[in-house]
C-alpha cells in the first residue's frame, strides 16, 4: 500500500514538473542563461520559476506578440545592470530572439562566437563591456546580423577580411577599441550600411578604404581619432549620396579634399579638423555645380549679393576644417547657409572675404577663423546675425572700420579681432549685454575708449593693447569686474582711475607715456591738494561722521522699541526634523536665539547663533531667511542629503526646523571659532604647521564633497569665515551646499547681495550660470593666500582702492619679481620654502581661466606631499634641541 502511494506521489510530482516545464520552456532557457551570469545588483531576481509572473514580464524580456500562451521572446535587453560572468549559448535556443542588448556591463571575455547559432538574431549590442581578443575570421558566421555594436571594448588585432560577408549590416560600431593594422577593402560589401563607426582606434594604421565611398545608403561615417593617414581617394564622396554626418577629425590625413562631383544634399555635419590636409578646398561640397560656384565666388569678391538658390547645402549645421593646411579661397557659400551654426577654420591658410550675405545665416552661433589670411572688411551683415555668440578672427588681414552694429547680437559673448589691420574708432557698444571677452589688440584703432564699455555688465576680459587710442581711460571702467584689462602701447593720457592702477598688473598700462597717477612713473599735476582743501575735507569728514553716528543711534533705538512691541512668532507653524536625538523644542531654540547668542557679523547667507541645549551641550544654529519656494517635503530631502555627509573636516548637520519664512539649520558646535575670526583685522597669528594642517583639512573636505560624496556637492561659499576650528585647530567646513536648501535663485541673489562682490568669488561668477568645481577651487585658493600672506582677503587699504588679496598678490609678484616679501612676516624664515610652494598652489587655484585651475583632489595630493616634508623638518628642529614653533 505504502509503495503504491509513494509511486503515485512520484508520478504526481513528475507530472507537475513536466507541466511546469512544458508550460514555459522559454523560461527554462532564460534560467539557464541566468545561471552563468553574475548579477551583483540582483536585477534578475524576478527571473524565477517560483513566481507567478509570466516570463514575458520578466526584467528585460519582450515577447511578440504581447504575452499570451503562444508568445515567444523576441528581445532581451539587459543593459547597464553591472552583469558579468559568461554569455551562455543557451540563449540561442530561443527561436524568435532578434535583439540581444548586453551593453554597459562588465562581461570580460572574447567575442561570444557561439551567439552566431542564434538563428533569428539581427541586433547584437555588446558595447561598453570588457570584451577582449581579436575579431576572428569566424565573425562571418554572423551573416544575418543587421546591427553589430562592439564599441568601447578592448578588441585588438586587425579587422579580418571575412567581416565583408556580413552583407546585411546596417550599423557597424567598433569605436574605442585597440584595433590595429590596415582596414581590409571589403566595406563595399556593406550595401545596406547606415552607420559606420571606427573612431578612437588610435592603433589603426590605414588609409581610408576607398570602397566606403560606394555605400550609397551610408548616413554616418565616423572615423575620428583613429590612425588614418594618406590621401582620401578621388571621387570618394561621389557615391555617398545619403551622407549626413562625416567625422574624419584627428587623424593624419594628407592631400586635398577630393572634388565633390555629385551632391551631398543631406550633409549636416562636416568635420575634417586636425589633420594635415592641404590645398584649396573643393568649390562645391553640397552641389555639383562647381563651375557655377566658382563664378559666384568671383561675384563675392566684387561684393555683390549671392544668389542663394544655387546653394543646396541647406541642411549643413557644422563645418569644421580647423588645424589643417588648407590654402586659397574659403568656400564663400558657407557664410549664408540657412542652418549653419558652427564654422571653424582656424589655423589654416585660407584667404577670402566675409560677405555681406552672412546676414542670411540666421542660426549661426560660432565662427572661428583665427590665424588665416582673410582679407576683408567686417560686413554690416555680421551684426544682423542675432544668434552669434562667438566670433574669433584674430591673426588675419581684416581691415577697414568696424561697423557700428558689429556687436549687436544679443547673445554675443566672445569677440576676438586682435592682430588685424582694423582702423577707425571703436564704436559704442551697448547692445551686446552678454559680452564677456573683447579683444581688439594689435590693430590700428584710433580715437577714445568708448565709455559704453562700462555698461556691459559681464565684461571680464578687455584687451585694447597695441592700438593708436588716445584720450583718457574712462572712469566708469572701474565698475567692471575685469580679470584682464590691457591698454598698453596706445597713446592714452590723463589720470588713470585708481582701481585700474592697483588691480591689473603694471604691464597693462605701460607704453602710454601720457598716463598719470600715483604708483605710475608720472604723477598727475593736480595730485597734491592744497592745504586749505585738505582742511575743508577733514572738517566735512568729521561732520559726516557725527551725523552718521546720530543716525545709527536713532535707528538702533527705534529697532529696540519695535522689537519689544513685536509679538512672539507663532510657534504652531514650525516643523522640525532632527537627525540626532536633540531633546529640544523649536520654542527653546527660538527663545535662545537672541542678540547675545549671535556670533560674527551678519553673514551673506544668514546669521549664526550659539545655543545651549537643555542638556547643556552647545549647538550652532544658522538662521536662513528669504529662501525659495520649496515644499516642506523637498526641503526635508535636501537637508537630509547634506546631513548624510560624514567627514571629519565637514561640520555635521544635526537637524533643522522651518516655518514659512525661515529655516534654522542646526550644526554641531565647533569650539575655536572660525579661521576668519582668527585672521581678523590685524592678521592671523598661527604657526605655519597649523596653517598647513588647516589648508589640508579643508582641501580634503572639499575634495570629498566634489568627488566622493554622492550626490556630488559643490560648496559654493568657501571663505575663511566658513572654516571652523576645533580645539586642536583641525578645520571643519560649514555652510556647504546651501544652494540646495535655499533654491538656486534665492541662493544666487543672497550671494550677490553684498555691497561689493566678495573677494572669494571667481571672476567668472556673474556670467556663468552653472556653478562648477573650479569656482570652489578659486575660493579655496583665496583662503590659501590668506594663510600664506596672513592678510584678510576682504581687507582693503584706502590707498590701494578695491584690491582683493588675489590682485594684491599678483601685482606684488609682478612689480618685484620676488615672492618672498609677500609671505607673512610673522612666520620665521625656516618655513619659507614651503610657504612659497603653497603660494604657487594658491596661484594655480586662483587662475583667471577656470580650466587652468587644479581639481581639489590634485590640491590635496600636492599639500600632502608638503605636509610630509614639514613633519620631517619639525623632527629636525626638535633633534637639534630647538623646540620653538616658528611663528
Ligand atoms: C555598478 O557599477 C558601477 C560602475 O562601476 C559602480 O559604481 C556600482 O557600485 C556598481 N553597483 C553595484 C551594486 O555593484
Ligand atoms: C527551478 O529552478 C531551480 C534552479 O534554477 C531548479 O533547481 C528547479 O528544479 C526548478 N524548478 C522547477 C519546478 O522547474
Ligand atoms: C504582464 O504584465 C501586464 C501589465 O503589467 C499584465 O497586464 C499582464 O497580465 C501580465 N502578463 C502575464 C502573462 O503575466
Ligand atoms: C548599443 O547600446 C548602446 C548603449 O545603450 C547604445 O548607445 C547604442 O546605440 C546601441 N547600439 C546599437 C547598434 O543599437
Ligand atoms: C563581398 O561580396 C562578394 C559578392 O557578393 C563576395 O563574392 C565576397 O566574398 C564578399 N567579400 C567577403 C570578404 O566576404
Ligand atoms: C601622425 O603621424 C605622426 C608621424 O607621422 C605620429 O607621430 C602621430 O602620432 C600621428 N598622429 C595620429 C593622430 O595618429
Ligand atoms: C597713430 O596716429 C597718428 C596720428 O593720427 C599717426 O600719425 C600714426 O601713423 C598712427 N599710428 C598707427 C600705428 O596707426
Ligand atoms: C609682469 O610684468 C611683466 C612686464 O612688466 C610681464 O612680462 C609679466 O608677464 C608679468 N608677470 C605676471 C606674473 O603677470
Ligand atoms: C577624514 C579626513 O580626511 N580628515 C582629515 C581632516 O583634516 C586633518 C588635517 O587637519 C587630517 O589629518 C584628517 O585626515
Amino acid at each position: 500500500m505504502a509503495t503504491v502511494c509513494k509511486v503515485s506521489l512520484f508520478i504526481f510530482f513528475s507530472f507537475c514538473v513536466y507541466l511546469l516545464s512544458y508550460a514555459s520552456p522559454e523560461a527554462d532557457i532564460l534560467l539557464t542563461f541566468k545561471n552563468s551570469i553574475e548579477d551583483p545588483m540582483n536585477s534578475l531576481m524576478g527571473w524565477s520559476n517560483t513566481t507567478a509572473v509570466h516570463h514575458c514580464n520578466w526584467t528585460g524580456v519582450t515577447c511578440t506578440p504581447q504575452p499570451s500562451s503562444s508568445s515567444s521572446i523576441s528581445s532581451l535587453n539587459l543593459q547597464s545592470l553591472n552583469l558579468s560572468g559568461e554569455i551562455s549559448a543557451a540563449i540561442c535556443e530561443l527561436p524568435s530572439l532578434t535583439h540581444l542588448n548586453l551593453a554597459d556591463n562588465f562581461f570580460n571575455q572574447p567575442i561570444p562566437l557561439h551567439l552566431s547559432q542564434c538563428g533569428s538574431l539581427e541586433n547584437l549590442n555588446l558595447s561598453n563591456n570588457l570584451i577582449w581578443g581579436t575579431i576572428p575570421d569566424q565573425i562571418s558566421q554572423f551573416g544575418s546580423l543587421k546591427f553589430l555594436d562592439f564599441g568601447r571594448n578592448h578588441l585588438d588585432g586587425n579587422i579580418p577580411e571575412s567581416i565583408g560577408s556580413l552583407k546585411e549590416l546596417q550599423v557597424l560600431n567598433l569605436c574605442s577599441n585597440l584595433l590595429s593594422g590596415k582596414i581590409p577593402q571589403v566595406f563595399g560589401n556593406f550595401t545596406q550600411l547606415l552607420t559606420l563607426d571606427l573612431s578612437q582606434n588610435s592603433l589603426l594604421v590605414s588609409e581610408i578604404p576607398g570602397d566606403i565611398g560606394k555605400l550609397s545608403k551610408l548616413e554616418k561615417l565616423i572615423l575620428g581619432s583613429s590612425g588614418f593617414h594618406g590621401e582620401i581617394v578621388p571621387n570618394f564622396f561621389e557615391g555617398l549620396k545619403s551622407l549626413a554626418i562625416l567625422d574624419l577629425s584627428q587623424n593624419n590625413l594628407t592631400g586635398k579634399i577630393p572634388e565633390i562631383g555629385l551632391s551631398l544634399p543631406n550633409l549636416v555635419s562636416f568635420d575634417v579638423s586636425q589633420n594635415r590636409l592641404s590645398g584649396p578646398f573643393p568649390v562645391g561640397v553640397c552641389n555639383g555645380k562647381g563651375l557655377q560656384n566658382l563664378a559666384l565666388h568671383e561675384n563675392f569678391l566684387n561684393g555683390s549679393i549671392p544668389n542663394d538658390s544655387i546653394n543646396e547645402c541647406i541642411k549643413l549645421e557644422r563645418f569644421q576644417v580647423q588645424n589643417n593646411r588648407f590654402t586659397e579661397n574659403f568656400p564663400s557659400w558657407l557664410w549664408s547657409l540657412p542652418k549653419i551654426k558652427i564654422i571653424r577654420a582656424e589655423n589654416n591658410r585660407f584667404s577670402g572675404v566675409i560677405p555681406e550675405s552672412i546676414s542670411k545665416a540666421a542660426e549661426l552661433e560660432q565662427v572661428e577663423i583665427d590665424n588665416n589670411s582673410f582679407t576683408s572688411k567686417i560686413p554690416d551683415g555680421l551684426g544682423m546675425v542675432t544668434t552669434l555668440y562667438k566670433f574669433s578672427a584674430s591673426l588675419n588681414g581684416l581691415y577697414g572700420e568696424l561697423p557700428s552694429n558689429f556687436c549687436d547680437s544679443p547673445v554675443m559673448s566672445i569677440l576676438n579681432l586682435s592682430h588685424n589691420y582694423l582702423s577707425g574708432e571703436i564704436p559704442e557698444l551697448s547692445n551686446c549685454k552678454k559680452l564677456v571677452s573683447l579683444s581688439l589688440a594689435h590693430n590700428s584703432f584710433a580715437g577714445e575708449i568708448p565709455k559704453s564699455l562700462a555698461q556691459l555688465p559681464v565684461l571680464t576680459y578687455l584687451d585694447l593693447s597695441l592700438n593708436n587710442l588716445t584720450g583718457p581711460i574712462p572712469e566708469e571702467l572701474q565698475n567692471l569686474k575685469l580679470a584682464l584689462f590691457n591698454v598698453s602701447f596706445n597713446r592714452l593720457s590723463g589720470r588713470v582711475p585708481s582701481s585700474l592702477i592697483s588691480g591689473p598688473p603694471a604691464s597693462s598700462l605701460q607704453g602710454n607715456p601720457g598716463l598719470c597717477g600715483s604708483g605710475l612713473p608720472n604723477s598727475c599735476s593736480d595730485d597734491r591738494p592744497t592745504h586749505k582743501n585738505a582742511k575743508i575735507s577733514r572738517l566735512a569728514y568729521t561732520l559726516i561722521s557725527i551725523a552718521l553716528a546720530i543716525a545709527i543711534i536713532m535707528a538702533v533705538g527705534f529697532y529696540m522699541i519695535r522689537r519689544s512691541q513685536k509679538p512672539n512668532p507663532q510657534m504652531g507653524s514650525w516643523r522640525s526634523v532632527f537627525f540626532y536625538p536633540l531633546r529640544v523644542t523649536e520654542n527653546d531654540l527660538i527663545m535662545a536665539m537672541d542678540e547675545k547668542a549671535a556670533r560674527g557679523n551678519s553673514e551673506t547667507l544668514g546669521r549664526i547663533y550659539v545655543v545651549n541645549l537643555p542638556s547643556g551641550e552647545p549647538v550652532a544654529v544658522k538662521k536662513l531667511v528669504n529662501f525659495g519656494k520649496q515644499s516642506s517635503k523637498s526641503l526635508k530631502s535636501e537637508v537630509k542629503t547634506l546631513a548624510k555627509v560624514r567627514h571629519k573636516n565637514i561640520t555635521k548637520i544635526l537637524g533643522f526646523c522651518h516655518s514659512s519664512d525661515s529655516i534654522f539649520l542646526i550644526y554641531e558646535y565647533v569650539a575655536n571659532g572660525s579661521l576668519g575670526d582668527l585672521i581678523g583685522k590685524s592678521g592671523i597669528n598661527l604657526p605655519w604647521s597649523v596653517r598647513l594642517q588647516i589648508a589640508l583639512g579643508v582641501a580634503q573636505g572639499l575634495a570629498y564633497l566634489h568627488r566622493d560624496y554622492l550626490p556630488h556637492l559643490l560648496h559654493r561659499n568657501i571663505k575663511s569665515h566658513n572654516i571652523l576650528l576645533d580645539a586642536d585647530f583641525e578645520p571643519k567646513i560649514t555652510d556647504f551646499a546651501l544652494d540646495r536648501v535655499l533654491g538656486e535663485t534665492a541662493f544666487q541673489s543672497s550671494l550677490a547681495s553684498g555691497s561689493s562682490p566678495s573677494s572669494y568669488l571667481p571672476p567668472e561668477f556673474g556670467y556663468t550660470k552653472k556653478a562648477t568645481e573650479q569656482m570652489d577651487t578659486y575660493s579655496f585658493g583665496v583662503v590659501l593666500l590668506e594663510l600664506v600672506t596672513g592678510r584678510n582677503a576682504e581687507q582693503t587699504e584706502p590707498w590701494e582702492g578695491s584690491l582683493d588679496v588675489v590682485k594684491w598678490v599678483r601685482r606684488k609678484i609682478n612689480i618685484t619679481n620676488g615672492a618672498v616679501q609677500l609671505l607673512d612676516p610673522k612666520i620665521s624664515g625656516s618655513s619659507q620654502q614651503q610657504m612659497l610652494e603653497v603660494l604657487e598652489i594658491a596661484l594655480h587655484c586662483t587662475a583667471v581661466m577656470p580650466d587652468k585651475r587644479p581639481s581639489m583632489a590634485d590640491v590635496v595630493r600636492e599639500l600632502q606631499s608638503l605636509s610630509i616634508k614639514i613633519e620631517s623638518t619639525n623632527l629636525e628642529i626638535s633633534d637639534s634641541g630647538n623646540t620653538s614653533v616658528p611663528l
